[in-house]
């Protein structure tokens, strides 16, 4: 049912809300949808995320708008110059504080701003210490490919491409810690062979995963979404059924062009990024069973 949470400030003055506005949304705030009628207006600045925080037992150590950012070092200089222009140095040293390390393992600075309101307005801007910070929990695979075994399908049809998809899919794997005795290749005539290969090769279970690697070129390819759609939903089908993960390394492709810069020209190379995906699914899928295993 909640939606959002709202917090609303007095500024001193017209000028001081234009200019603090202006701050703010260079540090990174959305415009929101203010008001303006006629006695007063307001200027709505979106955050990405807000919560509530209830404290009891001591009293809060912190102001009671905290604005959590990353490059607090740069936002700390972004304040420290628009201060500059509005305030006399011997102020900002008592209204601006340096980034200061607190007891809950991050950095925080305070800025006093626009006193003459009945509750002034502090803010903190703060940075968690902690790279993990703000990231919901969740099983994420690692990118090591040692002692994982690897079958890697590829077409004979457009060898200049599949060829250069193969190379970057081998690459991958070695740079990863994968070790070449571990990989086995099976060629096979075109695209269309490919799932079925793919399927045979899971179906030993001596496959951590499998890498499918093609290209279907749209412009040679008669009936070409008919045996694209077949391929990938034969590789697909493999996959669950097997429940073996399988890359999809098959390129669908405009032009022998498009096809090339996919290849390792100018849009990276499939093949390459087809291996890291099949790596971090085995990595997955070990830390989801082991997550079930320790329950
Ligand atoms: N295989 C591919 O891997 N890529 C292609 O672009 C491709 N184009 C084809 C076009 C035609 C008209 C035909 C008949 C086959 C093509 N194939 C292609 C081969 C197909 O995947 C398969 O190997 C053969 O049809 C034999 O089953």
């Amino acid at each position: 049912m909640i939606k959002g949470i709202t917090l609303v400030r007095e500024v001193a003055s017209a000028d001081a809300h234009e200019s603090l506005g202006r701050l703010l949304l260079s540090l990174g705030f959305e415009q929101g949808k203010g008001w303006d009628d006629g006695t007063g207006r307001g200027t709505a600045l979106l955050a990405p995320l807000g919560n509530l925080e209830l404290v009891s037992g001591r009293a809060p150590a912190v102001p009671p708008i905290l604005i959590e950012v990353f490059g607090l070092d740069a936002v700390h200089r972004a304040v420290h110059q628009w201060m500059l222009s509005n305030y006399r140095s011997e102020e900002i040293e008592t209204l601006l504080s340096g980034p200061e390390l607190t007891h809950w393992n991050s950095r925080l600075f305070t800025v006093k701003l626009s006193d003459g309101t009945s509750e002034g307005l502090t803010i903190g801007f703060w940075q968690s210490e902690n790279p993990l910070h703000g990231k919901p929990a969740a099983i994420e695979g690692d990118l090591s490919a040692a002692g994982m075994r690897i079958a890697i399908v590829t077409a004979r049809w457009n060898a200049v491409i599949t060829d250069r998809l193969l190379q970057g899919s081998l690459d991958a794997i070695l740079r990863s810690g994968g070790s070449r005795a571990d990989v086995e290749i099976v060629r096979v005539p075109g695209a269309w062979e490919v799932p079925s290969a793919a399927r045979t090769l899971a179906e030993t279970k001596r496959f951590d995963a499998i890498i499918t690697i093609g290209c279907l070129i749209r412009g040679e390819t008669a009936h070409y979404e008919a045996i694209y759609n077949e391929v990938a939903r034969g590789i697909g089908q493999s996959q669950q059924d097997t429940g073996i993960p399988h890359a999809f390394g098959v390129l669908t492709c405009e032009t022998l062009e498009q096809a090339l810069d996919r290849a390792g020209i100018k849009a990276g190379n499939k093949g390459f990024e087809a291996a890291v995906a099949a790596i971090e699914m085995v990595s997955i899928q070990r830390k989801i069973k082991a997550s079930e295993d320790g329950k």
